[in-house]
């Protein structure tokens, strides 16, 4: 049961969307079976809410994963798109916006001198790789256990038996020969880090600075600086994924929250404002090795279009610190409410937050990697996200996924969500 009222249209186009789509939906978090029910099918957005195609509203923290940091159709976003549109959809030409968007880019992300727009977070951190192992000769890259990079065949990889050695594949269809150069470690793991990097001759360490595909798992104190030392240590290129990141927890993303300068960066989500658009960037050096400035081969038919720029540029032109502050503190109200109405049903869990996220593990210790955090009580949390659903209130259906609090939630979101997490709670309890 969804929502307040019914869920019966919802029904009906899942009974046809399976006809058609695998599992009836375009992506698989979607389909809400992490946490044991259909999905909703949403009619329309509007702020901080959802109304799904029966009526039922929620308040909403996917906000589609993390582009909406101001929440559904934003009317300067809306605007914005609607008179990029006036003058055409795309061109396969070079256009102003791209250039205007991209001195944006780079005035805000520190270690961003020159970028290259992709359609997709995945295309973004593919490219970044090839860029890694082409600036380095190497390529052997090491990624964190839990983390997410897309799609791509190379990163779909789980460590493989015993530490820093090299990955499997995550995925049928992704060949051993794909991740036979990928070595995964665990995250916050210093001793497996620092044993992977003497091992193998790395051309990238490649990480999200504060992973949110295994939930919200902060870096431990130091851990940041030591990806970096190792990657200078080696010669590897130090790549920070953050296309969740990257322009929601700080002007600057985590390279700016936490003063630790990558050397290739990869963008997504926020960048484009809810249309297709991501990016990778970094030194010019390293950013002109890309064709057709270099030789390294990447592109992309609808890179860089006039809509997603259009909608990136006016996402970026509302945040400004007022609206960091602003989405600091809703977050950490939300944060406090839930942990409050945890204690107050004696439920254990743990909620993690950085500026413009956090998640609620349903574990009654420390979250501090992917094994920890695959050790929750997934049963429990699923149950509280079907209460939760059932009260108004869309959270990510997903333990491994962060919620996505926008400068749309306001303190009544906040209310309404803590009221109906302590109902959930006391349900599941
Ligand atoms: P896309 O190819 O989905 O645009 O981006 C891939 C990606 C890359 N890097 C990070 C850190 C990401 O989180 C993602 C995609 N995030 C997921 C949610 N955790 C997208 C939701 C989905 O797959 O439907």
């Amino acid at each position: 049961m969804s929502g307040v009222l019914t869920d019966t249209r919802s029904a009906e186009l899942y009974a046809r969307a399976l006809e058609l789509l695998p599992g009836g939906v375009n992506s698989p978090v979607r389909a809400m079976r992490a946490i044991g029910r259909d999905p909703v099918f949403v009619a329309r957005g509007q702020g901080a809410e959802l109304v799904d195609v029966d009526g039922n509203s929620y308040v909403d923290y996917v906000c589609s994963w993390g582009p909406l940091v101001h929440g559904h159709a934003h009317p300067e976003i809306l605007s914005a798109v609607a008179e990029a549109a006036q003058a055409g959809t795309t061109f396969g030409a070079p256009t102003e916006g791209e250039v205007e968007l991209a001195a944006e880019v780079a005035a805000r992300m520190p270690s961003v001198e020159m970028l290259r727009m992709t359609s997709s977070g995945t295309e973004a951190a593919m490219s970044a790789v090839r860029l890694a192992r082409a600036a380095t000769g190497r390529e052997t890259v090491l990624k964190f256990a839990g983390a997410y990079h897309g799609h791509f065949d190379g990163l779909l990889a789980e460590a493989g038996s015993g530490l820093a050695t090299q990955g499997i594949p995550s995925s049928p269809g992704v060949p051993a020969a794909a991740t036979a150069a990928t070595v995964v470690v665990p995250w916050n793991d210093r001793e497996a880090l620092h044993a992977a990097t003497e091992r193998h001759e790395l051309a990238a360490i490649l990480a999200e600075p504060y992973p949110a595909n295994m939930g919200l798992v902060p870096p431990e104190e130091g851990f940041l600086e030591l990806l970096r030392a190792r990657a200078d240590a080696t010669g590897a290129l130090l790549v920070f994924d953050e296309v969740i990141t990257g322009f929601r927890v700080a002007r600057g993303g985590a390279q700016e929250l936490a003063g630790i300068l990558p050397d290739l960066t990869v963008m997504g989500k926020v960048i484009g404002g809810g249309l297709p658009a991501a990016a990778y960037g970094g030194s010019r050096a390293l950013m002109e090795l890309i064709a057709p400035a270099g030789a390294v081969y990447q592109a992309g038919t609808l890179s860089g279009n006039p809509l997603a720029v259009a909608a990136g540029r006016a996402t970026l032109a509302l945040l400004d610190a007022d609206a960091y502050a602003r989405l600091e503190t809703i977050t950490e109200r939300l944060a406090a409410g839930l942990r409050e109405a945890a204690a107050s049903t004696g439920c254990p869990v743990l909620v993690t937050t950085a500026p413009g996220l956090l998640t609620v593990f349903f574990a009654a210790g420390p979250v501090r990697d992917y094994a920890q955090a695959s050790a929750c009580d997934r049963a429990a949390h699923a149950a509280w996200c079907r209460a939760l659903l059932a009260r108004g209130v869309y959270p990510p259906p997903s333990q491994f996924e962060a919620w996505f609090p926008s400068l749309a939630h306001d303190e009544a979101h906040v209310e309404r969500t803590v009221t109906a997490a302590a109902e959930a709670f006391a349900e599941i309890g």
